[in-house]
């Protein structure tokens, strides 16, 4: 076995819907892992996919008024796509429809029922008969069915169990031998204390209400549980049991699956136990990350609160996603995706950091050395600061990677890029190119920035899709200098190549105008889902929705806002009081069309600015993909009139 081989997976994502920036935080940060790690030598193996058995997708399915395979097929299309825009390298795909992963469940179950590990009883819970489902206490609104409100009743199906409590001592064991197997600390003492320290469960296996899922081998009318097949991903996509199993003998045991926190206990417990019952070494460590958050709440389909991440791609590029989302790491906390946040980190980061130390660097080559990268002269203290920073950042970056802390490798990049640009300000080298006796300290002093920004750019190679290369291209690096094995050391030896001025690579964002479009795009996106996802909406109390204050009132005056397409500005008169609110709905509207027209508005929303314009409120629109209307009382109604 090869001593440096890489095998990191993501979780297999639900083939229920679209995915939101919250689910590319795990697979940009393996991405992350997997691109270093190759880049450093090792044989790596980066697997992802999609998960696309079970209930909800045969139910999403039919009201698309497709077949499952279908209606996956086009979902796995759509993750494909975000994977190609946000540059994901992964090695293989791996769908829990496909044969070979199919036969490998197969093997996996067998085995486990061939040993006795796997025994019929019977399930009992709460069941909602038109869903025909089986939910638990605390899955349900109000005693009733969470999908459709009616009543449930006590019931059961006959289904096999696996035999888990039989290896409590031996997970016990395995936390114990190993203190890093599930990190970060604090969940796997949450996960030890909740689900292990007492002894573990045996898990009910097989479900007979629904058939989209793989057949149990041993007994056809029973599915295999969604969990069960899911796992198994991971080791069906090495051809475990097939009859090639040598990526299976070359990358097994993992080194690493990087989940977010709420698959943790089925990483943690289930995959190892399934493991150790068919005869498997465990993973060498489960990653679990905290969640994003938008606004407070954790982004996800079924708060409908999720921002599309190819939309994001496309107006800010790859990078500022994958950069924003790096600089946290492996979150441990929840943290929250800001959107000034995300603008502010972009222009100060990428922009004025980078950016600005790249463009002053190549500016000065231009102007004093015909763009041609000067030989250097002796080193002198200050540029020792610098070289010496660079001669350690491999290494630091190479200790921060095994641990998967691609939040300190950026942090000591980009300490080098901003101690470079105080580089600038100590040696002065506008001052040094007026006289020509201090030419040749000149030359030494935008070498060692040229060789400074190389070196980072290397490194940010790991982490960045579209810059580095943009970088390398405006230095001519050859490739045998883009590469780790050229950046152990400062190299003094690398003078002689063209630069290029072109274009920034990062341009400066407008905050402002940033912020509004962002804002705008979350409330267009929030309204769609709001549509798609109806399935898997949280039901609100009546207490909630009081909370929302709804009138009629009149637009007595609408006009467009300057150099924004999308926005009218438009005065709503609401009890005798006319209020400004701002709407993205210049596309579908003229100002002539909805100056007298009766609306209904959201009165107790927090104020906000929009391009400069205060808007107090919001007035309600049916949304239906590209198609918008304004929400009208059908009859004329008193201004100020309760919408309840
Ligand atoms: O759980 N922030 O699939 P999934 C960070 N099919 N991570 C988030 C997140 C957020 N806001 N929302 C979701 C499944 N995630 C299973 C996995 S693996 C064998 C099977 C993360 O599509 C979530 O924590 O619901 C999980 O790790 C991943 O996205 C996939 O979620």
């Amino acid at each position: 076995m090869s001593e440096k081989r890489y095998y990191v997976t993501t979780p297999i994502y639900y083939a229920s819907g679209d995915l939101h920036v919250g689910h590319c935080f795990s697979t940009v940060f393996a991405d992350a892992c997997a691109r270093f790690k190759r880049l450093d030598g090792y044989d790596v193996l980066f697997l992802t996919g999609s998960d696309e058995h079970g209930m909800k997708i045969a139910k999403k399915a039919a009201e698309a008024g497709l077949t499952p395979q279908a209606f996956v097929d086009k979902t796995v299309a759509g993750f494909k796509n975000i994977w190609k825009i946000l540059g994901i390298s992964y090695d293989k795909f791996i769908r829990t429809t496909d044969e070979e992963h199919i036969a490998c469940v197969n093997k996996i179950m067998q085995k486990l029922y061939d040993n006795g590990d796997i025994y019929l009883d019977k399930y009992e819970g709460l069941y909602c008969v038109p869903c025909e489902t089986f939910f638990t206490e605390g899955q349900l609104v109000n005693g009733n069915c969470p999908d459709c409100g009616r009543s449930v009743e006590k019931a059961s199906e006959p289904c096999y169990f696996f035999r888990m409590s039989k290896y409590t001592d031996y997970l016990k064991q395995l936390f114990k031998d190993n203190p890093n197997f599930l990190v970060p600390e604090s969940r796997k003492n949450e996960i030890y204390t909740n689900f292990i320290k007492d002894g573990v469960q045996d898990l009910c296996v097989t479900r007979t209400s629904f058939d989209w899922g793989i057949k149990a081998p041993f007994d056809p009318k029973h599915v295999v549980y969604v969990w069960c097949d899911a796992l198994v991903n991971y080791i069906s996509a090495l051809g475990y049991g097939s009859k090639d199993e040598s990526l299976f003998e070359k990358f097994w045991p993992c080194d690493v699956h990087i989940i977010g926190r709420d698959i943790s206990r089925f990483h943690a417990i289930i995959w190892p136990i399934i493991l150790r019952a068919a005869g498997i070494e465990p993973p060498k460590q489960i990653h679990s990350t905290g969640f994003i958050t938008l606004k407070g709440d954790k982004i996800s389909k079924s708060k409908s609160n999720g921002f599309d991440p190819v939309a994001l791609c496309n107006k800010y590029g790859a990078d500022a996603l994958r950069y924003y989302m790096l600089k946290e790491g492996p979150i441990y906390n929840d943290i929250p995706f800001a959107f000034d946040v995300f603008l502010k980190t972009i222009n100060s980061d990428l922009c004025n950091d980078l950016g600005n130390l790249v463009s002053r660097t190549i500016a000065m080559i231009t102007q004093n050395f015909g763009a041609v990268v000067p030989q250097p002269n002796e080193f002198n203290d200050d540029d020792k600061v610098l070289i010496d920073m660079i001669n350690s950042l491999y290494t630091n970056c190479v200790t921060a990677l095994n641990e998967q802390r691609v939040d300190m490798a950026m942090k000591d990049i980009f300490d080098c890029v901003r101690y470079a640009n105080k580089y600038i300000d100590i040696t002065e080298p506008w001052v040094l190119a007026k006289k020509e006796e201090t030419k040749g300290r000149l030359a030494t002093v935008l070498y060692t920035l040229a060789e400074t920004i190389r070196v980072c750019t290397v490194l940010l190679q790991a982490f960045l899709v579209e810059i580095p290369n943009k970088i390398f291209d405006k230095f001519e690096t050859p490739a045998n200098l883009r590469t780790f094995d050229s950046i152990k050391a400062f190299n003094a030896n690398n003078y002689g190549h063209s630069v290029e001025k072109g274009e920034a690579i990062f341009p400066r964002l407008d905050i402002e105008k940033e912020l509004e479009y962002l804002n705008l795009e979350s409330t267009t996106s929030k309204k769609v889902e709001k549509v798609e996802e109806k399935v898997e909406e949280e039901l609100i109390t009546i207490d909630e929705f009081d909370k929302v204050k709804l009138a009629v009132g009149t637009i007595v005056n609408s006009e467009k806002v300057e150099k924004a397409d999308k926005l009218l500005k438009n005065t709503v008169l609401i009890n005798g009081v006319e209020r400004t609110i701002v709407s993205g709905i210049a596309k579908h509207y003229s100002p002539e069309d909805v100056i007298g027209k009766q609306v209904v508005v959201v009165t107790n929303l927090k104020p906000v600015k929009l391009r400069g314009i205060l808007s107090e409120g919001m007035i309600l629109c049916a949304v239906d993909g590209e198609e918008l209307s304004l929400v009208s009382p059908i009859k004329n109604m008193k201004d100020g009139s309760q919408v309840c």
